[in-house]
């Protein structure tokens, strides 16, 4: 809990996230100070940070996850509070809890909701007290024989997850009994070696789920209200491709459902700062899967059909605010769609580093680009591939569509491999754009002579 007016800000983090909370705070007249890597020295956020310091080289274990080198950065340059983005350190409560010790505000929840949701057998449970729906499924699994009468009682097929796990990391489906007892072993061992820890848990698996999300917003007085929700099928091994909002199969009374249980989940753990819970949708059934405690890659999306800065809010909720304001935007304006431009192959989504030669981002009504690249700039196989977030807003789906696809075509990267050609083949596509897909929907549905045709039309 805090009280602290934020004066400087250490943004611990790289890339078009650390570009997003620097123009968040110098539109809130805050001062920004930059950690870098040696291979970040000429980077965006370096350069447009008011101050930079350099905490490392390129390896991410040595700079933007070298907490004694960030604590020591926001000391010297006189930070009262360290905003995280997302990935690296954003979801770590040892690293919010010292530098909370340290005398500085993390922009972000409290330490113990990150370590409650970072758990996701406990989040699981949080889920449950507040009345949230979750499926059919246990808690920390003891032994085999244990395992095996849980899922008989939940019904096969059921899918194993590792509690330390999360986003899709640690899972195994098991639709054979026979099976379950040398899978639950083999699974424990790797989430043992993986994330320290070995703890399984089970639910029944959804076959066709789609995946959507709702977008909260909490002070640290008990306010907490919902920006409606994101949905996010469009991914392949758990990497997000695409995201949009609001979801376009959500009946209102589904949609209500859905934000009441997040709001709820919210208050029970008396969460604040912003944050996103998942839910699995089957059919008009929903299942929370996860919350994550951090601004996600996708959250403009919510910001386009909202209004809503959500990075000046979450500093703002950091500083001690009250988000009375918020209400009046439930009203979603329109839709958003998102596209992730990634340096990376756009068939096999192998990551293709090397050096942009020239470069043109589109533009026009309805068209929002975040990024950090710049013609010359050397993508480096160190970190993230993600190049740049496309982001499109219109007055409704299909012409948000038409946006896209006119936005697509505009875009120009050469020098090195995009993932463009793919996402003008998906928005081609009639399962994509009449809405009628699931999760699995771009692996099953992946043709690599059609992807790679959209590639050379452009050449
Ligand atoms: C599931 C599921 C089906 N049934 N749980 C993947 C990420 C993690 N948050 C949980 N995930 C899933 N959990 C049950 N009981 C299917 C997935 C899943 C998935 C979820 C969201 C988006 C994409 C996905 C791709 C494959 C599996």
């Amino acid at each position: 809990m805090s009280n602290k007016e934020i004066r400087k800000v250490l943004v611990a983090n790289r890339g078009e996230i650390a570009l997003r909370v620097i123009r968040a705070c110098h539109e809130l007249g805050i001062r920004t100070v930059a950690v870098h890597s040696s291979i970040d020295e000429h980077a965006l956020h370096t350069r447009f940070a008011d101050e930079a310091v350099c905490i490392g080289p390129g390896p991410a274990t040595q700079s933007y996850l070298n907490i004694p080198n960030i604590l020591a950065a926001a000391e010297l340059s006189g930070a009262d509070a360290i905003h995280p983005g997302y990935g690296f350190l954003s979801e770590r409560a040892d690293f919010a809890e010292i530098v909370g010790r340290c005398g500085m505000t993390f922009i972000g929840p409290g330490a113990q909701h990150m370590r409650v949701m970072g758990d996701k057998i406990e989040a699981r449970a949080c889920a449950v007290r507040a009345g949230v729906p979750v499926l059919p499924g246990t808690g920390l699994l003891t032994d085999g024989e244990q395992a095996l009468e849980e899922a008989t009682r939940i019904g096969f097929p059921v899918i194993l997850k590792a509690s330390a796990g999360g986003g899709g990391r640690g899972m195994k489906i098991v639709r054979d009994p026979a099976k379950l007892i040398r899978t639950l072993e083999t699974a424990q061992a790797e989430a043992e070696a993986s994330f320290g820890c070995g703890d399984m848990y089970m639910e029944r698996y959804v076959e066709s789920p789609r995946h959507v999300e709702i977008q909260v917003v909490a002070d640290q007085h008990g306010g907490v209200v919902h920006l409606l929700e994101r949905e996010c099928s469009i991914q392949r091994r758990h990497q997000k491709v695409v995201e949009e909002a609001p979801c376009s199969v959500l009946s209102e009374s589904v949609r209500k459902a859905m934000c009441d249980a997040a709001v709820g989940l919210c208050k029970a753990i008396d969460y604040h700062s912003l944050g996103t819970v998942e839910f699995l949708l089957d059919g008009d059934r929903f299942y929370f899967m996860e919350m994550n405690t951090r601004v996600q890659v996708e959250h403009c999306v919510t910001e386009m059909i909202t209004g809503v800065d959500l990075v000046q809010e979450q500093i703002r909720l950091a500083m001690g605010g009250r988000l009375d304001h918020l209400d009046r935007y439930h009203k979603a304006r329109g839709h958003s769609i998102e596209c992730r431009i990634n340096a990376e192959d756009p068939v096999t989504f192998g990551p293709r580093p090397g050096t942009i030669t020239a470069l043109h981002f589109p533009g026009g009504f309805g068209v929002r680009i975040d990024s950090h690249v710049y013609q010359g700039y050397k993508v480096s196989p160190f970190y993230d591939s993600m190049l740049a977030k496309v982001i499109v807003h219109a007055a409704d789906r299909d012409r948000a569509i038409r946006r896209m696809r006119r936005t697509l075509g505009e875009c120009v990267i050469e020098g090195i491999t995009t993932n463009l050609p793919l996402h003008r083949w998906l928005f081609k596509q009639e399962a994509f754009v009449s809405g009628k897909y699931d999760t699995h929907f771009l692996e099953a549905s992946l043709d690599p002579e059609a992807i790679l045709r959209e590639a050379d039309s452009y050449t």
